[in-house]
């Protein structure tokens, strides 16, 4: 990748890049006048690089994308290129039978693997059932993942190997269970003051955020300053329906109801969500609380 200085921007609406769609701390659909006439107003969308591999400024993000030398980004490059290969292997199984089903992620590798790396070892990953290339990141065994999708397991591996737990097929299920895993860290901290830092990260999808499910954890998690960052990965579809049918704002205006920061992300920018998922989690884990 060629990084060069550019100005800042962040996307308007017809600067913002769909395929893919967004990823991040929290984020909506591209900041539209949508069909219906009442749609929202625009909401900026972090981006560090542009299509062609530019890095433009930020004042707040670029900070950590600064960070990311050579071997970070073609580490980051690489880890993308594998899961996509992954996963076009896993899709070519399922077409021979050799598994009951399988969920793709292409298109979601920079939200995925850009998330995934800005995680330390002590954070703890709830993922639903689409974050393959967050697995990679944490150093799951691949073939692990397809053993539930092949009938054989009813999880795959032990979820404290990783801290990253095992897949959820009900929608938003694990979205509570984040928020009380990362009610129970801040306590053990409490209680032991030696323990690091850690967070939890809930990752669920655009269609999922309609469940009452992330309603009820997102009220718990500001009522009691969960150290947790919930993670919506808008692939702009729930099966059939657009998320502009779920949600009459982008879905990261969401959070300022509930009282914490949301965070547009174009999920094609691997480095802009690295750097706003680094953000999100050092505030987590430093008792800032959720975003
Ligand atoms: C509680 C519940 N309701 C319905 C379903 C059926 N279902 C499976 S995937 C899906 C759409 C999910 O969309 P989204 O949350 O955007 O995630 P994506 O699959 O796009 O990653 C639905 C409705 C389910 N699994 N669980
Ligand atoms: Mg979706």
């Amino acid at each position: 990748m060629d990084l060069k200085h550019m100005p800042a921007r962040t996307a308007g609406a017809d600067g913002a890049r769909v395929p893919g769609g967004d990823g991040g701390a929290a984020q909506g659909s591209p900041g539209d006048s949508g069909t219906s006439g009442v749609r929202q107003e625009n909401t900026g969308m972090v981006q560090l690089l542009t299509p062609d591999g530019q890095l433009l400024e930020d004042s707040v993000y670029g900070a950590y994308a600064a960070e990311l030398g050579g071997s970070e980004l073609r580490g980051l490059y690489r880890e993308m290129f594998t899961i996509r290969r992954f996963d076009q292997e896993a899709t070519a199984l399922q077409r021979q039978g050799e598994l009951v089903m399988w969920v793709p992620m292409s298109g979601q590798e920079g939200a995925q693997i850009g998330s995934g790396r800005a995680l330390q070892p002590q954070d703890y990953v709830f993922p639903t059932y689409r974050e393959h290339g967050v697995a990679l990141t944490r150093g799951l065994e691949l073939s692990h993942l397809l053993r539930r999708f092949r009938g054989i397991s009813h999880g795959g591996w032990d979820p404290a190997d990783a801290n990253f737990h095992l897949y959820t097929l009900v929608l938003a299920a694990q979205v509570p269970h984040a928020v009380g895993y990362a009610m129970g860290m801040a306590r053990d901290r409490a209680a032991d003051p030696q323990l690091p830092e850690a967070a939890t990260v809930a990752y669920f999808g655009d269609g999922a955020s309609s469940e009452g499910d992330v309603h009820e954890a997102m009220v718990f998690a500001a009522s009691y300053d969960a150290p947790v960052v919930f993670f919506c990965q808008n692939n702009h579809w729930a099966i059939s329906v657009p998320t502009e049918v779920q949600s009459r704002i982008p879905l990261a205006n969401r959070a300022k109801g509930y009282g914490f920061p949301g965070i547009r992300v174009d999920g094609n920018d691997v480095v802009a969500v690295h750097a706003v998922t680094r953000w999100a989690l050092e505030r987590a884990r430093s008792g800032g609380g959720r975003c």
